[in-house]
């Protein structure tokens, strides 16, 4: 028996009542609260300030309330940049996320039985937090505050981050790094010395040619972005989209590049050597900003469009054409860096190769191709400095990955294991907003780390696959019941956002400034949480921006005049970039001095094994990883995920449209449900298409529970990127089984 049994939260004793359990049945679950009786006219409703949080786009939003208290709707707030008074189908089905009857609705302690047996019951806030704290006191004599890791993301995390901080932890690490944008930052930081930053600051509704590489935008639902990209559609610019899917994106495009997988690389060198050598480069641009212009003319030589067409599948005309269109609209021309960017383990140079591609175009900091972004800088509220760990993340790292910016998932696993005899390792976590289980590849690297460490607490909304680990389960409020951090992020025009609650916390949850507050006056940590009520900090951090939480609430987003100069650079301005070398570095100085490839080379990655096909996976406009899947209303739009399969592919394994398969990778993963087979030309023979986020184990998801599979699931090999850790996740190749594989045991599976 492991030292943490997975447990369902539907094996609670007592807890089943209370949590308002309903044995699960396929057709059968309770609809969601309230029974809204009839419309309401706007007069009769009070909207609420509010960024939605779905994902992490963070759309400024209205939630209107009815007379009873009840939120009826959320809608876009007018003024606001990232959305334009338009939400996505996932920010106005957010109110699901409040009215979902399967929260968390009060703590829960793990308990041992006296036979072994492990199950959760209820606590009282002051019993759960009384525990987290004195646990923590625990870690900290015994090891150091440092061996208490954090698993976060978003605005939940943020608070947690704090609460860590001031205890004196710096041991964190959030999937949005190793596991989805890292490469990007690394890549564009050294190339350019900036960061693309999120929205990112590409300018598609001026563009006259937008590339899409890998990068599903309309599936991919990320709001302001796919409102432009329709608009840059009818003002009739070019769109290049190279993916081995027919995506939406790829059924709105001029030119749709049914790439080989895993070869990109080197189309985008090919692109490279048509620009330079067919002389299309914008020599004013690349003469005055760049460095290294006689190292990539050599390098790539032999990078012809007829050497990639080998590896790609892209026809030599096809790679020329496609150059000469980008050249033509340059430098109106939007090469997007995307945004879920960990592949094949050496994704930081494919991002390089597209950062150099944007400079060769000239189109950094110009009209139509990436805008100089601009944020507010919100201040500190006066607390004290935080203590200095004594090791950090950077440290777990023992000097791999020397350009990680922020810590690596993946590592704060490994030292979580103590075989793995890493220097300094992590006895306990934290987790908030994130269901690592889903989020992470190498599902036995995650159990060992979780079976192995003394101590989890998990702050969640939800009943999800991570929090049948914890020993703790504090239940958060949703973002329509809290307030929350200012958001400031970079935009055209410099703009800050409030999160204003909408409704009193559902049941017993709470929301995660408070729980962070709590649990840190438990530890004597009163100076850094010097408030009583987290309106406090954001009333004080607002006055210092020249506004208030009153004019807030009326406005929801206020924009502010630009302070580092205009958006684009001037034709010659003298520009400074924030290189070793000063200059957009088309050879990367510090790639080299770190001792890799200071421009991108391609390198062959393995290939499906016979009767094994490419596991591609990607997102639906209607739900966001794996924390939609169980709302009520984006349920309704889509309840499961399906495998696309290529007709010839499904001839040959006699598949059916709608049949449901198991699906097992090269390493003899298998998933814990079946998946319906879509056959569809739009994807190529050699690879399957899934959606991300499906395939829910833990049962208590009365509505996702077996709905669909997990693509997490068959993601067992890892192709690690050297330079910044990221976790290259599309190396792993899977078949089909018809029947159903019942009698081999599947973790987490009740
Ligand atoms: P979610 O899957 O959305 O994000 O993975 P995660 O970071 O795990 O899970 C979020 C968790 O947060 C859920 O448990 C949800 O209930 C909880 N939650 C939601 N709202 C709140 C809240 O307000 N408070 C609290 N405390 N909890 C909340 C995303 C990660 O996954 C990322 S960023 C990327 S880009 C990667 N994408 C990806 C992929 O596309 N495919 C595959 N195969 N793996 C991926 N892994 C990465
Ligand atoms: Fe919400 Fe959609 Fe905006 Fe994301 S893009 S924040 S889900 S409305």
């Amino acid at each position: 028996k492991t030292r943490r049994d997975f447990i369902k939260i539907s094996a609670v004793g007592t807890g089943a009542t209370v949590l308002g359990l309903s044995a699960f049945g396929a057709k059968k679950f309770k609809w969601f609260e309230p029974k809204i009786e009839g419309p309401v006219s706007d007069e009769d409703l009070t909207p609420y300030a509010t960024y939605c949080e779905v994902c992490f786009w963070k759309c400024g939003a209205w939630a209107y309330v009815d007379k009873q208290g009840r939120i009826r709707k959320i809608v876009g707030n007018q003024n606001d940049p990232h959305c334009n008074g338009r939400l996505c189908p996932r920010g106005t089905g957010g109110v699901g996320m409040y009215y979902d009857e399967d929260r968390l609705k009060t703590p829960l302690i793990r308990e041992k039985k006296a036979d072994g047996s492990q199950e959760f019951r209820e606590a009282s806030w002051e019993e759960a937090l009384d525990l987290v704290a004195s646990k923590m006191k625990e870690v900290k004599e015994k090891y150091g505050p440092e061996a208490f890791g954090l698993f976060n993301h978003g605005n939940p995390g943020g608070h947690l981050e704090h609460l860590m901080r001031a205890y004196g932890s710096e041991s964190n690490a959030e999937p949005a790094f190793a596991n989805c944008r890292g490469p990007r930052s690394s890549a564009y930081f050294a190339t350019f010395g900036a960061y693309i930053g999120s929205p990112e600051c590409t300018d598609i509704r001026d563009t006259g040619c937008l590339v899409l590489i890998g990068s599903h935008l309309g599936e991919n639902m990320h709001n302001s972005q796919v409102q432009e990209m329709s608009q840059a559609i009818d003002n009739g610019a070019t769109i290049i989209t190279v993916d081995p899917r027919f995506s939406t994106a790829a059924a709105h495009s001029t030119h749709w590049l049914p790439i080989k997988p895993a070869t990109d690389i080197a189309l985008l060198m090919a692109w490279i050597h048509v620009l330079i050598y067919e002389n299309l480069y914008n020599k004013a641009f690349v003469d005055q900003y760049t460095f290294g212009l006689d190292h990539l003319k050599e390098h790539v030589k032999n990078m012809t469009p007829e050497w990639a067409y080998g590896i790609t599948d892209i026809k030599p005309d096809v790679i020329r054409k496609t150059a000469r269109a980008m050249a033509g609209a340059a430098p109106a021309v939007v090469i997007h860096p995307g945004r879920h960017v960990v592949w094949y383990g050496d994704d930081t140079q494919r991002e390089r190769a597209m950062a150099i591609l944007t400079a060769l175009l000239g189109a950094w900091g110009k009209r139509g191709g990436l805008y100089i972004p601009e944020g507010v800088s919100v201040p500190k509220y006066p607390q004290p400095h935080y203590p200095e760990p004594e090791w950090t993340w950077k440290d777990i790292n023992e000097g791999k990955y020397p350009l990680a910016t922020m810590g690596i998932t993946t590592e704060l696993l490994k030292a979580s294991v103590p075989r793995l005899n890493y220097k300094h390792q992590v006895k306990a976590w934290f987790v908030g907003g994130t269901n690592l289980p889903l989020a992470m590849p190498d599902k036995k690297l995650f159990k060992e780390a979780a079976e192995a460490v003394e101590f989890i607490a998990v702050m969640d909304t939800m009943p999800m696959e991570i929090t049948g680990y914890a020993d703790v389960i504090l239940p958060e409020a949703t973002y329509l019941e809290r307030y929350d951090f200012i958001r400031s992020s970079p935009n055209r025009v410099p703009n800050i956002a409030v999160h204003v609650p909408a409704a009193e916390p559902k049941y017993d949850s709470k929301p995660g400034w408070w729980i962070a507050k709590q649990i840190g006056e438990r530890l004597g940590l009163h100076d850094y949480f010097n408030y009583d009520d987290f309106s406090e900090v954001v009333d004080w951090q607002l006055k210092q921006l020249g506004t208030s939480l009153e004019e807030m609430k009326k406005i929801g987003v206020k924009e502010y005049p630009r302070k580092s100069g205009p958006l684009y650079l001037g034709d010659g301005e003298e520009f400074k970039f924030n290189t070793s070398t000063g200059k957009v570095e088309l050879y990367s100085v510090d790639f080299a001095d770190e001792g890799f490839e200071a421009m991108p080379v391609y390198k062959a990655h393995p290939e499906p094994p016979q009767n094994f096909y490419r596991l591609i996976y990607g997102r639906a406009p209607m739900h966001t990883f794996s924390r939609t899947s169980n709302n009520p209303n984006l349920w309704d739009l889509m309840s499961e995920n399906a495998v696309w399969v290529n007709p010839k592919v499904a001839d040959l394994w006699a598949l059916k449209k709608d049949q449901e398969v198991w699906l097992k990778n090269q390493d003899g993963a298998v998933t814990s449900f079946p998946v319906k087979v879509r056959v569809t030309e739009r994807i190529r023979w050699d690879s399957v298409y899934m959606v991300h986020g499906f395939g829910h184990s833990d049962k208590k998801l009365s509505r996702a529970y077996g709905r669909g599979a997990s693509d997490e699931e068959l993601i067992t090999n890892i192709a690690v990127d050297p330079i910044m850790g990221g976790t290259g996740m599309r190396g792993n190749f899977i078949t089909f089984l018809k029947d159903n594989p019942a009698t081999e045991v599947k973790e987490d599976k009740a």
